[in-house]
């Protein structure tokens, strides 16, 4: 038996990478029959059927930290936001959302600004409102190298998510840590992959320095179905320190008397974009939980 990585599943095959080496196998009808299927990110168990052709059969999955329905994916350790101060403009609520997505998940958040090279001072100014919250925050720039030890020394031995919308410069980052032009990038190629593949597949590249790392646009709002608008606070680390100072046990920070929280937003502890983030998705959700009585 021999333990491995799934990085890759297309058509019934998983490619599963271990310390001898990435196997092709097909997963057992064990799986099928008790409703579960392997999927990107899980450890496992295989034996190998034949080492001269790297074939083996998958035996065995091993309990998953976290998993994600789409992209389908196990056992992420962070999902890094991505997104440039122009170029495309940055949607600090999509971020926003991530950030709660990847949280409610269990899952360790950082934040990447790259293009810092179009506009080094909005750059610094997002990465203010960032460094508030405590994530990990990177500002680098794909394009000339810069930021890519640090961002490195956050990615080793990890699986890291790089989420953010198209033309970010995600598979340019991963191109860089890679060494090589293992990934497609542009809009155009993107466009190309859009339309020949409908359904998004993830695949773990396996970093030179050890871990792995992926792009996604995206994580479906289906993860945030067991979120409450009471919990939501506590996926915004930078309230943390503040909501036993509110007046009312309970307080949700919107329009309560003496909220610490919007004290500190008053004060600039808290960031209004972030702020505003919040008040958003506290609508949403209370929206969703009426709608569902
Ligand atoms: N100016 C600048 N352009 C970049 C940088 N990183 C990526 N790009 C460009 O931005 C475009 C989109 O990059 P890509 O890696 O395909 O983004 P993705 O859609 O997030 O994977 C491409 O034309 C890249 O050459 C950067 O640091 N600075
Ligand atoms: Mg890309
Ligand atoms: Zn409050």
């Amino acid at each position: 038996m021999l333990e491995g990585v799934i990085v890759k599943g297309i058509g019934g095959f998983y490619y599963i990478r271990t310390e001898q080496g990435v196997y092709e196998a097909k997963a057992r009808g064990k799986f099928r029959s008790r409703g579960l299927i392997p999927i990107v990110g899980d450890r496992v168990c295989i034996s190998v059927t034949d080492e001269a052709e790297k074939k083996g059969s998958l035996d065995e999955i091993l309990p998953r930290k976290n998993s994600f329905i789409r992209p389908p994916v196990a056992n992420l350790d962070r999902i890094i936001i991505t997104f440039a101060p122009k170029d495309p403009e940055p949607n600090l609520r999509l971020v926003d959302k991530l950030t709660l997505t990847a949280l409610a998940a269990g899952v360790s958040c950082g934040i990447c600004i790259n293009k810092t090279e179009l506009d080094p001072e909005r750059a610094k100014e997002l990465a203010e409102i960032y460094k508030k919250t405590g994530f990990p925050v990177l500002l680098i720039s794909a394009k000339e190298g810069f930021g890519k030890e640090e961002l490195a020394a956050l990615l080793k031995d990890k699986v890291t998510a790089f989420a953010g919308n198209s033309g970010v410069g995600k598979s340019s980052i991963l191109n860089g840590l890679l060494g090589g032009e293992a990934m497609e990038t542009g809009s155009i190629s993107e466009k190309i992959k859009r339309g020949r593949h409908t359904t998004r597949h993830v695949e773990l590249l396996a970093l030179p320095f050890g871990g792995f790392a992926f792009d996604t646009p995206g994580f479906s709002t289906f993860e945030l179905e067991g979120v409450t608008a009471q919990e939501l606070a506590g996926y915004f680390p930078e309230f943390a320190a503040y909501p036993e100072s509110c007046r009312f046990a309970g307080c949700a920070h919107i329009s309560e008397p003496d909220c610490a929280v919007k004290e500190a937003l008053s004060e600039g502890k808290i960031a209004l974009s972030r702020y505003e983030s919040y008040c958003e998705l506290y609508e949403t959700l209370k929206q969703i939980k009426e709608w569902m009585k």
